[in-house]
């Protein structure tokens, strides 16, 4: 028997042990080709008279990432993967398994299958398929709850979330816990496996008692939860056969997979995956970033201690600079606290936090950003105060420093020109929370060097955020988006619909909070003072609302002040403000409104169609880079309904065609607010949607 070497597979034979071993970079995806392959070396391991044990393990940084997403939605290619598995499951010889890295879905799918499973320091194990719209579909269901306690294996499938190699042993999913690398740990692996001291079982024949109670507690939260999503409830369902002969299960397995895998959440889903990883993709990519370790945070407000925060917990030195030294003290308190915040989540640790600290610095003195590899600020949002500090730092920072500005929409060309070194000026807008938001708006200026985009993006990797390029305008790509939609909003409260109701109409569509709701968290004060701002220029053809303004000078700002257009008095319920109710009415009746009722799927379809609109302006001027841009910025920034994959994947479930009809028949109602966006035009005519345009 000849070492083989398939396109993704090798396998090796000395001393009796058939090694094989995964070699598909970046992840080890399962795709056809993997999959044959592994078919191909297990059988021949199998007709091998000098081999007595099969070990498998994975090259490169994890044993498998499951099966290849880029193949769902596509017809399948043989041989099916849980066809594989259950080969592997029923082999003559011994196959054991060696799970290092992040090893998921499918990945953990295939040690299941196998008859001993050795993980290594560092593994983390999950199957994660509910994230992504579906169930495991490789026998996942059937054989985890043979392995683990039965609460639990609902539990990891029904959420997804993985389980640290300590835990997996624990729990039972690994039978041990090996050493060195993956190639050796097999090799030992195999040899346990051969002197007996690795027990060796066959999943399948284990068998085991569905518990009903804990099945029947499972459905019933899971179907409680808004989006109310088909996977989880399916997974359980799939779990609830794990009584049956396996073959019967893996049946009703593959039936209910079958399902997911039509379900347009699984497409969302997926599309939401994948627009985290497609942002990456923009020409500064291929730029060097400059080295960064040392960062100063102008600024200790909200903002600037949720940046602060996460460049700590990016590793960088942090330098916090506030004018003066009690607010810098403050800063530097409200820094701790997020990190005890983070502790409380179990997301850290009370050493963490301490290390985190040592490397936080706080002053009142400009100058100590003098050697610093990039500064942010995060002042008062006015362009003088920001164009004035600019100057300041142009003449103290280190060349070569990166100089960011957090503005959320002020014009960053504008910034950059109040220094000797625009090409080293980028904006950064963070959103609030800055340290849990995974959203940041890399805004590029005219004058920004490649190398400054591509360290951000390498900073945002740190930061483990999601960063989507956008040019400069007023509001880069989801305020602008939203100051356009939440006008919508407005015009229908104004027309009849209560804010109330179209709250619960956005929330039942799939946002976790509806825009009145969002409105009164952030605090009416920032839309307000956006208005102001606008006002000057605001054309005399469009319509205007008054009813926040009215809400804002009774110093209503929302939770913050206790009320707005809600009542914050009890913070478990949501009761409208009686004040703002009767400020609705008195602004209908001075507009002569002739008042109309919406149903919740006129609100849904005005809001969302306001909200495609501007998104298809932004993408055709460039701001962003492709409609999937638009989606992660909603995505991660603004509570968009994952499972829908973001406003311009919707978008193409409506039709452009479709589209474009709904504006112009609520155009008969308001021509200026309502236009027809010229690129939807053009994909109604070509029949393309926005897909079309992401592959740029
Ligand atoms: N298939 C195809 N490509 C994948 C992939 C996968 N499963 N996972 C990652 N990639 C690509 C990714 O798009 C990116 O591509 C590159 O690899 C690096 O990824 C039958 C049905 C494993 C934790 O859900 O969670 O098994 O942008 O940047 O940060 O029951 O990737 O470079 O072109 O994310 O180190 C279940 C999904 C599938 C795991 C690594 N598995 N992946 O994170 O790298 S369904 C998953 C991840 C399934 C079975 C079912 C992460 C990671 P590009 P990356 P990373």
């Amino acid at each position: 028997m000849v070492d083989t070497e398939s396109a993704l597979i090798r396998t090796t034979v000395a001393n009796a042990i058939g090694l094989i071993a995964l070699n598909n970079p970046p992840v080890n995806a399962l795709g056809a080709v993997a999959r044959q392959g592994l078919a191909d070396a297990v059988a021949a391991l199998n007709a091998a008279s000098e081999v007595q044990v099969i070990a498998i393990y994975g090259e490169g940084k994890a044993l498998s990432a499951g099966a290849d997403i880029r193949e769902f939605g596509k017809p399948l290619v043989a041989p099916r993967l849980s066809d594989v598995l259950d080969q592997i499951e029923a082999s003559l010889k011994p196959v054991v398994i060696v799970l290092h890295g992040t090893t998921l879905g499918g990945g953990l799918e295939l040690a299941l299958a196998c008859h001993a499973r050795v993980g290594l320091p560092g593994a983390h194990v999950g199957l994660p398929e509910v994230t992504l719209g579906l169930l495991p579909g490789a026998g996942g269901t059937q054989r985890l709850p043979r392995l683990i306690a039965f609460d639990k294996a609902i539990d990891m499938i029904s959420s997804g979330r993985q389980v640290a190699v300590e835990e997996a042993l624990d729990l039972g999913l690994l039978d041990t816990i090996g050493e060195g690398p993956p190639h050796q740990a097999a090799l030992s692996a195999a040899k346990a496996a051969l002197n007996g001291s690795l027990m060796l079982r066959r999943t399948g024949d284990i068998a085991i008692k569905p518990d009903s109670a804990t099945i029947a507690a499972a459905i019933e939260r899971l179907s409680s939860k808004r989006p109310l999503l088909a996977a989880p409830i399916k997974a359980i369902q799939a779990i609830s056969h794990s009584g049956e002969p396996i073959v019967e299960g893996i049946k009703t397995e593959r039936r209910l997979f079958g399902e997911l895998m039509d379900n347009p959440d699984r497409q969302g889903l997926i599309h939401a995956f994948n627009a985290e990883r497609v942002v990456r993709r923009i020409p500064e990519a291929a730029a060097t970033p400059r080295e960064m370790k040392t960062a100063a945070v102008i600024g200790g407000g909200t903002m600037g201690v949720g940046i602060a925060t996460a460049l700590l917990q990016a590793g960088l030195r942090v330098t916090l600079i506030e004018m003066a030294a009690e607010r810098a003290e403050m800063a530097k308190v409200a820094v701790a606290k997020n990190f005890d915040e983070a502790i409380k989540r179990g997301k850290s640790t009370a050493e963490a936090r301490d290390k985190l600290l040592l490397g936080l610095a706080v002053t009142t003195d400009l100058r100590d950003v003098a050697t610093l590899d990039l500064v942010i600020e995060a002042v008062f949002e006015d362009i003088a105060t920001k164009t004035e500090l600019f100057s300041k730092l142009d003449n103290i920072c280190k060349s070569g420093a990166v100089l960011g500005t957090n503005t959320s929409y002020l014009d960053v060309n504008l910034i950059a020109a109040a220094t000797s070194r625009p090409q080293d000026v980028i904006g950064l807008h963070f959103f609030s929370p800055a340290h849990l938001m995974r959203l940041l708006e890399v805004v590029v200026a005219d004058r920004t060097a490649p190398e400054v985009v591509a360290t951000a993006l390498a900073l945002s990797g740190r930061m483990k955020k999601v960063a989507v390029r956008s040019g400069v305008c007023d509001g880069f790509i989801g305020n602008r988006i939203l100051a356009h939609y939440r006008k919508m909003a407005d015009y229908m409260l104004l027309d009849g619909a209560a804010f109330e109701q179209i709250d619960h109409a956005l929330e039942d569509f799939g946002f976790a909070m509806g825009p009145f709701a969002v409105a009164d968290l952030a605090g009416l004060d920032i839309g307000w003072a956006t208005r102001k701002r606008k006002a000057p220029t605001r054309p005399a053809e469009e319509r205007y609302v008054a009813i926040a303004d009215r809400i804002c000078e009774h110093g209503w700002f929302g939770r913050k002040s206790g009320r707005g257009y809600y009542l914050y008095d009890d913070p478990k319920i949501r009761r409208p403000n009686p004040d703002a109710l009767a400020i609705v009415k008195a602004e209908r009746a001075a507009a002569g409104v002739t008042l109309r009722r919406f149903t919740d799927q006129d609100i849904v379809a005005r809001y969302m169609t306001a909200m495609i609109s501007e998104a298809a302006r932004v993408v055709a001027e460039g701001v962003a880079m492709r409609p999937i841009d638009v989606d992660a910025v909603f995505l991660f920034g603004y509570g968009f309904p994952r499972h829908l994959g973001g406003p311009l994947n919707y978008a193409d479930r409506i039709g452009a065609a479709a589209l474009v009809e709904r504006i112009e028949a609520f155009a008969k109602e308001d021509r200026y607010y309502w236009q027809v966006p010229d690129l939807l035009r053009q994909l109604a005519k070509t029949k393309r949607g926005f897909a079309d345009l992401n592959q740029r």
